[in-house]
């Protein structure tokens, strides 16, 4: 986790499409996102498929497909908003990634980043993102109050991701929209979806419940719907093959 905070800010300052004073130029700034949230709850599928190149554990999940395409692509499968991985130091993404998948949908799409600074928030936003990820893992209780006010003012949802009830009961706060269970413990990378199961009757009532990792089969949507998930993050299973959209269609029909 260290080295993730260190590596993240070094690059968070470093890269960027703009530079901090030109976000306000973006056509997309001072516009309202869309609602993930809202998605969720009125779609079937509750699909968020990712667009993910490698990983920490997985140096070769896809090095090929664009992820415009990819994009549209799973917008045509039915899945319900998109996430896409920006961190380029871990996971091989960039904010361009971000823009591209943006440019070629219309539903809502989340940047999944570490999140650890406001600018963070402000880029997001410039670069099309409708929602934010803040980790609750590696941020202060005021961090997530902060970024959570600047994230909505900037007319963004949260997703909030938590590991334990530690750190959904430390970390939550009324205005978030949406609570992420990773099913991926951080120090082993091992996934088990016990631990949505676990956490699910823990999180308030009014807010959106996602299973996020580890995620590959039908029977486990249906098992998690039951504890009350309408949103599942899935990233590895459609993009560890050329057509991850294909994969999508075939998973979510
Ligand atoms: C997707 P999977 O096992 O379907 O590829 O998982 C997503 O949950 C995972 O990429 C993820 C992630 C994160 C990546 C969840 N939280 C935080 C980076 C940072």
């Amino acid at each position: 986790q260290k080295i993730v905070l260190q590596k993240t800010r070094e690059i968070a300052l470093k890269k960027s499409l703009l530079p901090a004073d030109q976000f306000e130029k973006s056509p997309l700034f001072g516009k309202a996102g869309k609602s993930l949230s809202s998605a969720l709850k009125n779609s079937k599928s509750g699909i968020i498929a990712e667009f993910k190149r490698r990983s920490p554990s997985l140096p070769k999940i896809n090095q090929h497909s664009p992820v415009d395409q990819v994009a549209s692509a799973y917008e045509r499968a039915g899945a319900c908003g998109m996430s896409v991985l920006t961190n380029t130091h871990f996971f091989g993404g960039t904010l361009e990634d971000l823009l591209l998948a943006r440019a070629a949908t219309s539903f809502p799409v989340l940047r999944k980043e570490f999140i650890i600074d406001e600018y963070q928030i402000l880029e997001a936003r410039a670069h099309g993102a409708d929602v934010i990820l803040l980790i609750a893992a590696i941020l202060k209780p005021e961090q997530v109050r902060d970024f959570t006010r600047l994230a909505v003012d900037l007319g963004m949802e949260v997703l909030l991701e938590v590991h334990d009830e530690e750190e959904l009961d430390r970390a939550f706060i009324p205005g978030i929209q949406m609570v992420g269970v990773n099913n991926r413990n951080l120090k082993t990378f091992e996934v088990n979806l016990e631990t949505s199961k676990r956490i699910a009757p823990r999180i308030p009532a009014e807010v959106v419940r996602i299973s996020e990792s580890g995620i590959s089969r039908t029977d486990a949507i249906k098992e998690l719907r039951e504890h009350g998930f309408r949103g599942f993050l899935i990233g590895e299973h459609f993009m560890s093959t050329q057509e991850p959209g294909g994969r999508a269609a075939e998973f979510i029909k």
